[in-house]
């Protein structure tokens, strides 16, 4: 293969890496320095590109493609602040795991800290977020050198997918022309076809054979005996991407007997699986109050994924004496209440199909019904109040009208909370979709529209309107990426989740500085972003809006408003209804 010059043979070389490594999709955003990096992506048949104007939201588009798909997604940017601005979406994939890969073209390295027009210091730009940093070296054509750029694609990919999944960052210098202008004597002639053009049969450079972490059979055993206990809790937090396998954890929930409390980012809580699993969705209302103090403490808890999104559960766990063992395939240690007693390295997937094989004491009915009754003690209070209209009640509509089988996008703030606790549990084929790893309120808008890309469910974004606000610019991917979503704006005027912190009781500041009413009005964007915009003011009128939403080709932002007070006091209301008659 001849290129015009080296810079050009270095973008095709980087392109048909990646695509020959499984990378489906690049997200690139414009600029120059980039140049041989963007051509060379756009013109690869087996690479689609997605144009995103702004690099904070093409980030966490890629992050939310790579969230709902498990799949690679690298994103270009040209030099200077273009690349500072994916650093928010880099760490919540640091600590999401999730897998995304940064190519950052850069000036040559005799231009950097030199004065030159848009030359900023980009080593090691993300510090400690990315599982691998590499400066590449200047373009060269020459055997060696571009061996060791196959090879360190091979790497960067497999890395960024690797059982501890998370960002890989590669800045990539290039000296001018950008173009793809012809250099004479730039690509010498006699390049071996293996330097010039990798290995035949898309074969990638270096094929990777992985397997995930298990346990000797030892170990399993005698985890099995340990487990085998009249009361144990499988707790399962958010799911490290592509997801937790509903058929392993209900396999090892049915072996023990053990009730499954499912985060809402768990992958658990909805699905086929639910009609016969004890999965338990409302524990958020009840645990760790006077109805759990009566009870007897769980002897075992076997945790999986990360830490729960509900507070509740997590001091419950934190005040019981149980063992707890925490699963984690990369071995990491997210349990910050210390209360682990427990790690256990191994795919939790797989520990789960074998110690199901292994365990031999199905545990305690009534520990197991205690937890079945209380969950449907807790929908029977959430469905008597089917006519409020507070924010939790919108999250149980959403849940009831999604279509089968869906992708829920939760914004952070009280849309992933409500959904913990109003979600309830469902059969409908749900996967769901929240930025837990540094909980931002950034980038929202995207993450969903890049989990749109990724998948052919029907997408559903519910955000509350400071996350909207935050990622309005997220919303050109409608039309930029060509993807579709049904959007669920609760709009209370400002972040209603301070409402639940001491700080309310001290005003001033409270209003202007924490809960920051605006009084914006949303629905210009639906004019500038190419979208159906409408409001509601009931939860009938919002369940028959959602409907059609959902039924309707394109996106559409139904607004709800709300009183953030008003929905507070409801929360507490349905949670001291629960206790009231789980304690009686
Ligand atoms: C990027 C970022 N900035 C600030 C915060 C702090 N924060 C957490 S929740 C919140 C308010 C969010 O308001 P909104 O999206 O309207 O949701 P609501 O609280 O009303 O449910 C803020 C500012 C954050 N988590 N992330
Ligand atoms: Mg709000």
């Amino acid at each position: 293969m001849t290129a015009p010059n080296r810079n050009t043979l270095w973008g095709r070389a980087i392109a048909a890496e990646l695509a020959r490594n499984g990378v489906r999709t690049v997200c690139i955003s414009p600029g120059s320095r980039s140049t041989a990096l963007t051509v060379a992506c756009d013109e690869h048949d087996n690479l689609n590109t997605v144009s995103a104007l702004d690099e904070r939201s093409a980030a966490y588009f890629a992050l939310g493609r790579a969230r709902r798909t498990g799949e690679v997604t690298p994103l270009i940017s040209t030099s200077g602040t273009a690349a500072a601005n994916y650093h928010p979406a880099v760490i919540e994939a640091s600590q999401g795991r999730v897998p995304l890969l940064l190519l950052t073209a850069d000036r040559p390295p005799e231009l950097r800290d030199s004065g030159a027009n848009q030359t900023v210091d980009q080593e090691k730009l993300y510090g400690e977020s990315v599982r691998w940093y590499k400066d590449l070296p200047e373009p060269a054509a020459d055997e060696r050198t571009l061996r060791s750029l196959r090879t360190d694609i091979s790497r960067a990919v497999g890395t960024a997918e690797g059982t501890h999944a998370g960002p890989v960052h590669l800045n990539v210098p290039f000296k001018k022309p950008l173009e793809p202008t012809p250099v004479d004597g730039d690509v010498p002639a006699d390049l071996s076809p293996l330097a010039a053009m990798g290995r035949g049969d898309d074969q990638p450079f270096v094929k990777r054979t992985t397997g995930e972490p298990q346990l000797d059979d030892g170990d399993l055993r005698k985890l099995a005996e340990e487990v085998s206990v009249d009361r144990g809790l499988i707790v399962a937090g958010p799911a490290d991407p592509p997801g937790l396998t509903a058929e392993s954890v209900t396999a090892f929930s049915h072996a023990t007997g053990f009730p499954i409390l499912a985060d809402p980012l768990s992958g658990l809580r909805f699905g086929g699986h639910t009609r016969a699993a004890p999965v338990i969705g409302g524990y958020d209302a009840y645990v760790n109050t006077a109805v759990t103090e009566s009870w007897l403490d769980p002897e075992v808890v076997v945790r999986l994924g990360a830490s729960p999104t509900s507070k509740p559960l997590r001091k419950y766990l934190a005040g019981t004496d149980a063992r707890q063992l925490v699963v984690d395939p990369a071995g990491a240690w997210r349990e910050a209440e210390f209360t682990a007693t427990d790690l256990v390295v191994a795919d939790p997937d797989r520990l789960c199909g074998h110690l199901s094989q292994l365990v031999r004491n199905r545990g305690s009915a009534d520990w197991r019904n205690r937890w079945v009754e209380a969950e449907s003690a807790h929908s029977e209070v959430v469905d008597d109040r089917a006519a409020d209209l507070f924010e939790g009640g919108i999250l149980a509509d959403v849940v009831e009208g999604l279509p089968d089988p869906s992708t829920l996008v939760v914004s952070n703030s009280m849309p992933v909370r409500d959904l913990d606790r109003f979600g309830g549990v469902d059969t409908t084929s749900v996967t769901t979709v929240g930025n837990r790893g540094a909980s931002g309120i950034d980038g929202i808008v995207s993450t969903a529209l890049g989990a749109a890309h990724g998948t052919t469910d029907d997408v559903t974004l519910v955000i509350g309107d400071l996350a909207y606000y935050h990622d309005m610019n997220g919303l050109a991917a409608i039309r930029r990426a060509d993807v579709d979503a049904t959007i669920v704006l609760l709009n209370n005027d400002g972040g209603g989740i301070f409402h639940m912190l001491p700080i309310e009781e001290f005003e001033p500041p409270f209003t202007d500085q924490f809960k920051t009413p605006h009084g914006m009005d949303f629905e210009p964007t639906g004019e500038l972003y190419g979208f159906d915009y409408r409001r509601v003011d009931s939860r009938s009128a919002f369940r028959e809006a959602y409907a059609e939403a959902v039924a309707a080709e394109g996106s559409q932002v139904i607004e709800v408003r709300t009183d953030a007070a008003a929905s507070h006091e409801i929360r507490d209301g349905v949670q001291a209804e629960v206790i009231d008659r789980l304690i009686d």
